[in-house]
């Protein structure tokens, strides 16, 4: 099967499929750049992808000093060798000649370059005089979901036990935030139970708000592989665009945003109707099945259609799919955590998978996903609004832990309300509580609801915001120091994917200019400061990425992230090793709850639980008296409908959401010339209908406008549902073309400018998947068809209007099949 394919225009590359538990066969994806051959190349560097939460493992190839490409890890249980086009390409931006290469310092109200003494001077003269006038409430530190363990772990000890701040949370709070939650709410504790050797298994995969073709492509690929051998698994989609998904379910269900919770109300209903229920597997496990069934008795398929706007036969089919499956898998992601009633939602389908007894056996997999490369270790180090370790902020003994280890006081340690939410801690900034916010990487200029109101609070004169990224981006534009990161490639540490993979990513190259790595600036941040423990010693007893990884395994010991049993040299040169790893496993665990609900029990459980109406936490004893034998819960949850529903000024639902080829605020992709070119510009999607209804046509440019605000784009007729408009949110107000032309500023281009400022009550996740909006004519189109690519949910209605989506010889990458020494 060797050869060479234009991985712009087919992005999933060939076929190689195979049958149930057979094992996934290799496919090693190289693409190195144009005139470098695998001669040329004088080291190879070994990492996983860090442009989503699939973990892709990979080496860097390594030719003067420069990154020249990357080919694909084919002993790695995750891809098998496989990338996926941002992979492939992407390590261009890493290269990029607009890097960020020394501090910058706001004078006179604009960022001028200075040196790392001054720069860090000023952040620490701002700490100590906030510490000391108002508190360590006036600091908070707003993280991301794309730095390294070592990263998180000392930003989480610097915060909780350094500064005292009750303010600390990740951009994972706009990503799996709800997945965390979901997880809390029905094992009270976080931590993947599926595996993505599932896929190799499953006879019914169900997929809810997950675009995974696009999002996890090389996930897709184990799944298009199956699809295309011998038995295949059946697929179910809930997504209301026509997503590659979609285009090859058994069942494809498109409902009206916001009603996840009715439809899957409707498909328990038919579940327990027909009686496919595991009664003995519901006995032994779990508590709360009676209260789901009184529930769901109502919501008939009949009753969910008029909700869903989705046939009642079709519901039935999908149920009866789900019934009848022996091994099913289902995944959950955004179309469910940034939609309405997110974690009352994401909950049913843990429901789905209770009631069926599909847990912890080969296929029978629940995958609560993530969203961002480490997503996983900013909640597994309490960088996120959690404590290290899983460990639960309501219970003293936890707390006490965690002062122990840290050796501190336990009232050091903030534990009087849960850890503060981002967009709370926004509030509090915009409030004037909140004087310095600390922001890595992360562009909440961008990727934040209601930019004007961001972009406000961010600007305003009294709060001191500091931006450490790679780029100058819309956010490092407003903030007053810019603190220039080392990134992946640049520095060594290791990250967790979502089927709980570690990876090892070593340093390729030097960082450019005066770049430092996180890791080091937070360090040299905790020097500064001067933190202590109780007993007047170093607070932080570690001094590099090793030791850092040394010192968060004695963290999650014992706990159900245990990393105890790995270490820098299991993980290197071989595949990627799934926590727990411990002792007693130290090859590490492939799936959780294999024999039995593990972390459920009071004294030991993450979380006690919240109701999924109010968000209001359960009490100790609450939940004690719930659940004294520490079992799965069975949570029912009632439909309502949406905050913002559609009204004769704003008829239409509007969704956000992603492409293939583009990674969030395109700080990365958009440097890339492959990847820029098949999606350069904003755009927006209408079904044909509505697009007649208003006379509109593809290509034409239109205004898309909510409340908050609007955007203009060319629109793109698809097969989405109607009623509903999609904006991708990938463009942020600043250009960053591929070839590093100086910036440019355009106005009105971010989806962002419109979503609401709202978010859903458990798990506090903002929702950018349901508002209201109208779409007007703003200039009709000159012939030129939208700039979206023809390859994904994208597609257009009459393809013969649109160039097809193609790379060219640049978007060429080779793939190489199985060789007997990469069997594993
Ligand atoms: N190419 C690419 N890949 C990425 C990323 C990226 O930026 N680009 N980002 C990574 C990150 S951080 C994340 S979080 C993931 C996100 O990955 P996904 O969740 O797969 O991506 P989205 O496009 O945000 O949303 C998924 C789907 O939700 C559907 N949807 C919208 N509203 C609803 C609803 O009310 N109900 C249902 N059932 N579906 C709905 C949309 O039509 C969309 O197809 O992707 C990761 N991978
Ligand atoms: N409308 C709408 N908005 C959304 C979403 C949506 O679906 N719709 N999705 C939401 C989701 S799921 C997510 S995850 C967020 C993502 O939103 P952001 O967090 O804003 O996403 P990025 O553009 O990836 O920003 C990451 C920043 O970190 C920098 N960076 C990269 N690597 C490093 C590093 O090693 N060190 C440092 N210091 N900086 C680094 C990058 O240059 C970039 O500026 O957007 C959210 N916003
Ligand atoms: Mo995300």
């Amino acid at each position: 099967m060797d050869g060479s394919v234009d991985r712009i225009a087919e992005p999933w590359g060939v076929r190689t499929p195979y049958g149930p538990g057979d094992g996934w066969p290799v496919r090693t994806d190289t693409h190195l750049a144009a005139g470098i051959g695998e001669d040329d190349v004088e080291r190879w560097a070994q990492t996983a992808s860090l442009l989503h939460s699939n973990g892709d493992a990979m080496d860097v190839a390594v030719r003067e000093g420069r990154i020249v490409g990357v080919r694909g890890r084919a002993v790695d249980r995750v891809n098998r060798g496989r990338l996926g086009p941002k992979d492939l390409f992407g390590w261009q931006a890493v290269g990029s000649g607009d890097r960020l290469t020394r501090p910058l310092v706001r004078e006179g109200g604009r960022l001028v370059e200075s040196d790392w003494e001054h720069a860090m001077g000023r952040i620490v003269s701002r700490s100590k005089e906030l510490l000391e006038e108002r508190g360590p409430g006036a600091v908070g530190l707003y993280t991301t979901g794309q730095l390294f363990l070592e990263e998180y772990y000392t930003l989480a000890v610097i915060a909780r036990a350094g500064i005292g701040t009750h303010h600390l949370d990740g951009n994972t709070r706009l990503c799996t935030a709800t997945a965390a939650e979901a997880l809390k709410e029905t094992f009270a504790c976080d931590g993947q139970p599926g595996s993505y050797t599932d896929v190799d298994h499953a006879d019914v995969i169900a997929l809810f708000g997950h675009n995974v073709a696009e999002t996890q492509p090389v996930l897709w690929m184990r799944m298009l592989d199956r699809l295309d051998g011998p038995e295949p698994p059946r697929l179910v989609c809930v997504d209301p665009r026509p997503t590659p998904v979609a285009r090859r379910a058994t069942v494809h269900l498109a409902p009206r945003l916001g009603t996840n919770v009715a439809l899957l109300n409707a498909l328990l209903h038919v579940i327990i109707r027909g009686d496919r229920v595991d009664h003995d597997f519901v006995q032994a496990h779990t508590v709360g099945y009676e209260e789901l069934a009184a529930r769901v008795k109502t919501c008939t398929p009949h009753w969910a259609a008029r909700i869903c706007d989705v046939p009642a036969a079709a519901i039935e089919e999908a149920a009866a799919v789900i019934g009848d499956a022996e091994r099913l898998l289902s995944t959950v992601l955004q179309g469910v955590y940034q939609s309405h009633q997110a974690t009352a939602a994401a909950v049913q389908v843990n429901n789905l998978h209770l009631i069926r007894g599909m847990l912890g056996r080969p296929g029978a997999g629940l995958l609560q996903m993530n969203g961002q490369p480490s997503a996983e270790n900013t909640r597994e180090c309490g960088a996120d609004g959690d404590l290290p370790g899983f460990r639960n902020w309501q219970n003293d003994e936890h707390v006490a832990e965690l002062a122990r280890l840290w050796n501190v006081t336990p009232d050091t340690i903030p534990h009087y309300a849960p850890p503060t939410h981002a967009m709370q801690i926004l509030r509090y900034a915009e409030q004037g509580s909140v004087r310095m916010l600390w922001i890595t990487g992360s562009n909440p200029a961008v990727s934040l609801p209601e930019l004007s109101r961001i972009r406000a609070v961010l600007s305003q004169e009294r709060l001191f915001t500091v931006v450490q990224d790679l780029f100058l981006n819309e956010t490092a534009q407003l903030a007053d120091v810019v603190l220039p990161a080392a990134t992946w490639a640049e520095k060594t540490g290791t990250f967790t994917n979502a089927d709980r993979t570690v990876h090892l990513s070593e340093k390729a190259v030097e960082p450019p200019g005066e770049a430092r790595p996180d890791l080091d600036i937070l360090l040299d941040y905790a020097t500064r400061m001067d933190f202590r423990d109780k007993d007047g010693g170093p607070l932080i007893t570690w001094h590099d990425p090793e030791s850092a990884f040394r010192a968060w395994q004695r963290c999650s010991a014992g706990r159900p992230c245990d990393y105890t049993g790995l270490s820098y040299d299991r993980l290197r040169g071989g595949s990627g090793i799934q926590w727990p790893c411990t002792a007693d496993a130290p090859d590490g665990t492939e799936r959780l709850y294999t024999d039995g609900i593990g972390w459920a029990h009071p004294d030991g459980c993450e979380s006690y639980g919240k109701d999924l109406v109010t968000g209001a936490a359960l009490e100790p004893v609450e939940y004690r008296s719930l659940n004294p034998d520490g079992k799965a819960l069975i949570k029912a949850a009632e439909y309502l409908p949406p905050h913002e529903d559609t009204t004769p000024d704003f008829p239409l639902q509007l969704t956000t959401g992603r492409t293939l080829y583009h990674f969030h605020t395109r700080t990365k992709t958009g440097r890339v010339p492959q990847l820029d070119a098949a999606a350069p510009e904003m755009w927006a999607e209408l079904s044909a209908a509505e697009a007649a209804a208003r006379g509109l046509a593809e290509g034409d440019l239109v205004e898309v406008a909510t409340p908050r605000g609007a955007v203009r784009a060319r629109l793109r007729v698809t097969a989405i549902r109607d009623g509903l408009v999609f904006l991708p949110f990938h463009y942020g107000y600043w250009d960053t073309p591929a070839g590093y032309q100086p910036q440019t500023r355009v106005a009105g281009r971010a989806a962002n400018e419109t979503t609401i400022t709202d978010w859903d009550p458990v798990s506090k996740q903002p929702l950018f998947k349901t508002a209201a909006a109208r779409v007007r004519l703003f200039a009709h189109g000159d012939g030129v068809p939208a700039p979206a690519p023809t390859t994904t949910a994208s597609a257009p209605v009459h393809p013969d209007a649109v160039p097809p989506t193609e790379g060219g010889p640049q978007a060429h990458a080779t793939h190489a099949g199985d060789r007997p020494e990469d069997r594993s």
